[in-house]
Order: C-alpha cells, then structure tokens, then sequence
C-alpha cells in the first residue's frame, strides 16, 4: 500500500530543494548530492527555504526612497529565472488534506522527501495547545481542520500511537468526532470510505441538465463554487470511494467516539459542529435538500447516467482548458480523482493531472504544504512593476534587468486565445486577458487583468524596454474588461455576476460567506478604472465612450459602497485598510482629493482614526469574519504602506502623520534591506486566510517611493 514505510524522517536537508520556473510554473526538486552540485541554490531557494542568504548590510537609509531601494536592492534576488516573482501561497487547512486523500485514493506514492516534508508542515502547523488544525493556519482548532488533517497525517504514515496524532484525536473527540464535520469534509471522508454518503447532503449532476434561464442553474454560479460542486456531483452520484484498506479500517475507529456501524448516518447530514459554522443552513437549503433526498430514492437510472456524463464532459473541458491544471486547490484534486473513477491510473489524462498536482505544492521552511493557486506569479509580478516604475526606481540602472526580465515575463503571459467551446462550458471569452498565476491556467480574472496590463503599460513607457506587448493587445485586455462590468456600476472577479442575490441562501458550504455569486468588489472595480484611465492616455481614441461610460458606472458603484464610517469592506486582503486604499485609489483617479471630496476626506478619517500609537496601522482578520474592524495587536508593515498609500494618493494634508507611519516602516526594515515576515496578509470567502508573502517587500517599497515623488527629497526629522 501507499504511505505504509515507517516515519523514519523527520526533515529532509534544505539544502538540496530547488525551485525551478519555467514559463511561470513553479515546481521543487528534491536532488541527489551529485545533482545538487551541478545546480545550485538560488537566493529565492534559500530565502524560501529560511536558510541564510549572506546578503550584505548595506548603507543604512537616511531618506525614505533610500530605504525604497535598499528593500528593492535584497528583493531583486528572489526574481527566478523566467522573471516572476514566486512566492507561497498557503494559509487555508483544507488543502494539502484533498491532495493527499487523493493520491491516497488513486494509488499513488508520494515521493519520499515530499511525504516526510508534508508530515512537518501538518505536524509543525497543529495549535499547539491542543493539537489540532483550524480552517487556516491562524485560527482555533475545528473539526473541519482537525478531521481533515489528521486522516493527512495518518495516510502519509503517521502511526496512530504518535503523541501528535493522540493529542489531535482527543481534541476532535472533543469537538464532537467527524459526524460533525461541515459538508466539504464530508464529502472527503466519504470517497475515502471512512463516513458513509448517506450521512451528507446530496450534490445532484442533475442541475448541470436544467436549462440556463432558471437562476440557479449551475453555470450561473461563482465560478469557485462551481467548479468545486461539479466535481463532488460526478462523485458522489456514483457513490464513488477507494477500494478498502486496513489503514482505513483503522480510521472508521479512530475519527468517531462510538463504533462506525452503531452511526445513524441519516441524521448526521446537518449535524455540524456549531462553532465553526459561518453561514448556517437557511430554511430554503434545508428545504431543498429535502427534495433532493426523496429524489436520491428514486432517480431514474437513464436521467441519472445522463446527468453523470453531463458533469464528465465538463469535467473534461475544464481540464482541457486549463491544461490539466485547474481553477484552483479545492477543484484540482477533485478532477484528478474524477479521472481516476473514470479512467482509472494509467491513462494520459490521470497522469497529467497527477504531473500538475505539483504546480501547486511549496517547499517551505516549515515543511510542504498544497497553495491555494498554482501560484501568484503574474498579480505579485504585476504590483511589483508598477511601484518601482512609479517611484521611479526602475530608472536607475540596479533595476533595469530586472525590469526587462518581468516585463518579458508578463508579456508571455497574456492569454492570447479563447477558452475551446466557451459557451458550452459557460466561460467567458479569455483573449488579451491576465490571469492570477499563469497563462496556462486560462483563467482571467478582472483586476489581474488591469493591474498587469498597468504594469506592462508603465514598464514599455521606460526608454530602455522592449515594446513587445502591441497595442492590439492592450485593446483585447480593454474588450476582456469592459464586458466585465456589473449592472451596478462594479467589477467581480472572474465572471459577471450571473445569478439573483437569492442564490446565496442555498449556500451549502457551512463554513464559507459570499461564495455562490460573483459579487462586485471596490477592489476589482478601482484595479480595472485605473487601468482604462492608464490606457487611454496611450490610446485615447479606442473606444472612448465605452470607456467613459464604464468610468462613470464604476465611480458611482465605488461611491456607493462606501461605508458610513468612510472605510471600503475588502474581500481579497484584511480588509477594511486594504480596501480603503483602492476605494481612495480610485477616486483620486478622477482628481478627488481630501481637499475637493467629502467622500475622500470621510476615507482618509477613517485611517487616521486606526492609527496605532507607534505610528503604524494594523488590522486583524477577524474585520474579514465580523464586518466590523479589529485592531491587530502590533502595526503591520503591509498594512501601513497601504494606509500611506491611500493617504498619499489623497493629497492628505497632515504629512507629519504621515510620515510617523514611513518612519514605522524604516524602523522594520533590516540591515539588508528585507522586512521580515508579520501576520497573514489575504483573506477569502469572508473565512479563510492566505499568505501573500511578497507584498511585505511591494508595499513598503512602494508607499516609501510614494513619499518622496509627493512629498519631496529630504530625511524625515
Ligand atoms: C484568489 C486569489 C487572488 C484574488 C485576487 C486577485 C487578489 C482578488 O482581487 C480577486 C479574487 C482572487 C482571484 C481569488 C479568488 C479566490 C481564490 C482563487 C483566491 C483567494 C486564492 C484561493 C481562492 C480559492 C477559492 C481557493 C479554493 C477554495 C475554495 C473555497 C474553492
């Protein structure tokens, strides 16, 4: 079997992981000592890898474009070879579990150093207190988290005697045993065979067959969603699970606190530990899963056969859209273990699927962990780009290779085609769009779009670049963008919102808000006006009513998603700070400044009504699960750059508050120009968390540039 060689290690030697990018792909290597020679690290293998770098102390900075460019000085090592910036990207718990369930399940071994590396992450990232996982790294333990990650540990050969594995097991005993794990866990445990599908909610294919003009149709839902439920359909119509295996004999006993066969299945379908649900089932879901029950019992064999190939052949074009790599980490194992069911493990399309499972998986220093994306090349690339151009940084001669080398990088990025059968498989039409890792992926996402095509605009205006990014394709990007934006004025994420806001009620997820429609967010909607405003100055002619029309819409949405407070609610990084920069962003856009608008001057209270007394500011993710802002215990370097930027961008009269938060800035940087790591930078669906370790360089690099081109040269007394 899989996983059944004793944990004979308990770390592999750092120094012989390298991270090799090739055409934007990230993936690790784990080489042999002759290897290992012939290839050595790369700055960004070590500073990933925590190991020391040797990076010289430069001169300490007097002035804050000094310290702009001492922190450009030590980031321009982690640039990899096909010019992106990589980074991690984990954070959210229920990830690296799908991947192995799934490998698990299909037969697959996982390579030895990969498997000794993912036990010292789950172990490394277990609560301490108690043991067990939240839903992301920072959170309490929860069924959800623990259930998951602990059958991880136990399929990559974790002994059930281990005392991390005893711990973990108390306290999921304790917090109800896995009956009471959300509908997602559920449905993991169920194909692996420990929890019996009776005991979850059904996911019908048959939905894939009604027609489009229903409101909740399938295809009319956030792509995330439905890309995650398409998958769980295929399977659990067949009532799909892994052969048996001693190993899960064991689990059916370990995961509950009474014997698996003694469990009234029935009743456990919305039985879910209270604590960590986030969105409780409303009447109408219970209502419906109701119906679908009384259907589960006598579905016509030849409608459900039908509904099934329905969800393959999507299944298929997905794959085939995203060449094997998927939307995202939640619907990437699924797929493949789709085409395991299907095709079994030794066809061409498993092993692609098993070959781009590493697309997601990052060696870090505390072990390797399933990334939310195959990364965020492109959406880090983008925002680097566009700070040192503003700032002027990437006029001096340090940075113009590295300058050269993102923007080839970006150039090569942009999706030049259209998804095949778009309409049939409901997505949109790609051409001239970015994505937010990659273009393989295929997907194009509205301000990964724009803020790219802001970063390639800006870099191809530098005298020394080459301009290969044509105008043509700047216009595809604007076509791309203008069919994106909302009835209300706004811009969501990778779709139009499709579907009524009544959708949402049927929200079967438990712990996740806001997934079931595309929504418009300030942040999209600000990345996408600025980025028409930054076209049209180069190509004024090209569609300028569209444009002015969709500039109108988009100001108004933005004014109208202001808070009474002032702030922006952000959806995508914690969150009020984060969005209130792009709502101010987006009005100074149109020359509103704190002098001129009562809007900009109500934002710009509010930031400085969240200064901390250190001069910083700093927010805590419960302002993302609450809607209401939190302080975080210490001032974050990201999240005060992004204030100053805001501040900046407002023309902010009092610069003496400003500059309290450049000083904080400075204070944190180290004598090599780096800032070091502070807490977890993204959110998303109101719930989970996600690293963005790259923005503590962007950020702080870009708010001190900002300073000087607003305020002037000079050291800060
Ligand atoms: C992301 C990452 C990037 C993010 C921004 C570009 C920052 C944002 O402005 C728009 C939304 C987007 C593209 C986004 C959407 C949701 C993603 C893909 C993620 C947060 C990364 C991981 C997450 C995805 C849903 C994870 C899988 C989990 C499920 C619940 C399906």
């Amino acid at each position: 079997m899989p996983h059944s060689s004793p944990l004979t290690l308990n770390y592999t030697d750092l120094t012989r992981w390298r991270l090799r990018t090739e055409d934007g792909r990230q993936t690790w290597h784990y080489l042999n000592e002759a290897e290992a020679e012939k290839w050595p690290q790369t700055a960004a293998d070590k500073y990933w890898l925590d190991l020391k770098l040797n990076s010289p102390t430069l001169p300490k900075p007097r002035t804050p474009l000094d310290a702009a460019r001492n922190g450009l000085k030590f980031y321009q090592q982690l640039q990899c070879e096909d010019g992106h910036f990589a980074g991690a990207y984990g954070g959210p718990h229920f990830l690296t579990p799908g991947y192995v369930i799934t490998m698990y399940i299909s037969k697959q071994t996982i390579p030895e150093p990969m498997r000794v590396e993912m036990i010292r992450y789950l172990l490394t990232t277990a609560n301490k207190d108690d043991g067990g996982w939240g839903i992301h790294v920072a959170g309490e333990s929860t069924v959800f988290g623990t259930t998951l990650n602990y059958v991880a540990c136990r399929l990559l050969g974790v002994n059930r005697d281990h005392p991390a594995m005893v711990l973990a097991r108390g306290t999921l005993h304790k917090l109800g045993s896995a009956t009471a794990v959300p509908a997602w866990g559920k449905f993991w445990l169920s194909a692996l065979g420990v929890y019996e599908y009776e005991g979850m909610n059904p996911v019908p294919p048959e939905l894939w067959l009604l027609p489009y003009a229903l409101p909740f149709h399938p295809g009319r839902w956030w792509i995330h969603t439905r890309m995650v439920y398409l998958p769980m359909s295929f399977i659990y119509a067949q009532r799909l699970k892994a052969d048996d295996t001693p190993l899960l004999e064991q689990l059916r006993e370990e995961l509950y606190t009474q014997s698996y066969d003694s469990i009234d299945w029935p009743k456990q379908c919305n039985n879910v530990a209270a604590a960590e649900v986030f969105y409780p089932h409303t009447k109408l879901l219970d209502g419906l899963n109701t119906i679908c029950w009384m259907y589960e019992k006598c579905s016509p064999r030849r409608l459900r056969k039908w509904a099934v190939d329905e969800a393959w052949t999507q299944l298929q074009m997905e794959d085939k859209n995203t060449s094997y790599g998927n939307l995202a980490s939640v619907n990437k194992p699924l797929n493949m273990l789709c085409t395991y069911f299907k095709l079994g493990n030794e066809c061409e399309e498993f092993k692609q699927h098993r070959e781009h499972t590493l697309d997601y998986i990052w060696m870090s220093e505390s072990g390797m962990h399933f990334n939310g994306t195959d990364g965020s090349q492109v959406w880090d690339t983008a925002f680097f780009c566009q700070a040192v151009c503003e700032v002027g940084l990437a006029n001096e001669p340090s940075c113009q290779d590295t300058i050269k080398r993102a923007l080839e990088f970006l150039d090569t990025q942009q999706i030049r085609t259209d998804p095949e059968n778009h309409t049939r498989c409901y997505r949109d039409l790609t051409k001239g769009a970015w994505p937010f890792s990659r273009r393989a992926q295929g997907y194009t996402v509205s301000d990964c779009t724009a803020e790219a095509m802001k970063a390639v605009l800006s870099m191809q205006d530098l005298p020394y670049t080459n301009k290969n990014v044509t105008p043509d394709r700047f216009r595809d990007a604007v076509d791309v963008m203008l069919r994106m934006q909302n009835k209300d004025g706004g811009f969501a994420t990778y779709e139009l919102t499709r579907g009524p806001t009544l959708l949402e009620k049927i929200n079967p997820a438990e712990v996740f808000g806001d997934i079931m429609l595309e929504y418009s967010y300030p942040e999209c909607t600000t990345a996408v006006l600025l980025s028409l405003k930054a076209f049209r100055k180069r190509q004024p002619n090209y569609r300028s009513d569209a444009i002015d029309t969709a500039f109108k819409h988009g100001l108004r949405y933005i004014k109208k998603a202001q808070r009474p407070d002032g702030s922006w609610f952000g959806s995508w990084a914690i969150c009020f700070i984060y969005a209130t920069w792009f709502g101010i962003e987006g009005l100074s856009a149109v020359g509103e400044t704190y002098e001129n608008s009562g809007t900009v001057r109500k934002a710009c209270e509010f930031l400085v009504s969240k200064q901390q007394a250190d001069g910083g500011w700093g927010e805590d993710y419960k302002s993302c699960e609450t809607g209401v802002f939190h302080h975080h215990a210490q001032s974050q370097v990201v999240q005060t750059a992004w204030a100053i930027l805001a501040l900046l961008a407002a023309q902010y009269p009092d610069k003496n508050l400003i500059a309290r938060g450049i000083k904080l800035i400075m204070s944190r940087q180290q004598p090599d120009g780096r800032w070091n790591q502070e807490g977890i930078e993204g959110v998303f669906n109101r719930n989970a968390l996600i690293a963005y370790p790259n923005y503590k360089f962007i950020f702080p690099i870009w708010a001190l540039g900002r300073w000087e081109s607003e305020v002037g040269p000079g050291v800060i007394a």
